[in-house]
């Protein structure tokens, strides 16, 4: 039996994630679940009071795990939150719990059986993971689990600036090769 299955697709797009018209986008967020700046910050504003009141039952959230609600106000249908590692130096298993990030957010989608999803660069703002390197494992990360993918048919990483964007795009085309 021929598989007809469409390939995972992974782009590199350069916008602001809370305008996205998706099945879900992920947050960058903190262990409190309760909002902050960069782009924590901007979604909470675009989704409106009800994510707070609804991330408020949700505990928290561990670094390197993800916990979906709905989208509220915003474009998308839902939000997954995820804790990046905030930058140590790379010896407190910072690589690994970014991965974590990509990796629990993608199986959060696939549970849900959804089609599309786009992440911010996790940790690279306030946290201050090195961008090549976090580049890197994004692409890394997201191509591993396409071969796991059953309902996702499309992954965005969204830059929210020109230098991400084309780092980005390098590190795809080099992880392409
Ligand atoms: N759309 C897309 N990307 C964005 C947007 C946006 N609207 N706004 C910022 N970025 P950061 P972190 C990019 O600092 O490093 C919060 O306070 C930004 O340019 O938002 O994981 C949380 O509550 C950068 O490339 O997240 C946590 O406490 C990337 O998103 C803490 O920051 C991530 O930057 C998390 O820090």
């Amino acid at each position: 039996m021929t598989n007809t299955r469409k390939p995972l697709e992974l782009q590199i797009i350069e916008a602001d994630i809370t305008h996205l018209q998706l099945d879900a986008i992920v947050n960058a967020a903190n262990h409190s679940l309760l909002g902050g700046g960069g782009v924590d910050g901007a979604i909470h504003r675009a989704a409106g009071p009800e994510l707070l009141a609804h991330c408020k039952t949700l505990g928290g959230c561990a670094t390197g795990q993800a916990k979906l609600t709905p989208g509220f106000r915003l474009p998308a249908r839902f939000i997954i939150h995820t804790v990046g590692p905030v930058w140590h130096g790379g010896h407190q298993q910072e690589p690994e719990l970014l991965a974590s990030c990509y990796r629990q957010s993608l199986q959060l989608a696939e549970q849900q059986g959804l089609h599309s999803i786009a992440f911010p660069a996790i940790s690279c703002g306030v946290y201050g993971y090195p961008l090549e390197q976090a580049a890197r494992i994004a692409v890394t990360t997201i191509h591993a689990f396409s071969r796991q993918a059953h309902s996702l048919r499309q992954v965005y990483l969204v830059a929210f600036d020109d230098r991400m964007r084309t780092l980005l795009e390098k590190t795809l085309s080099e992880h392409a090769r």
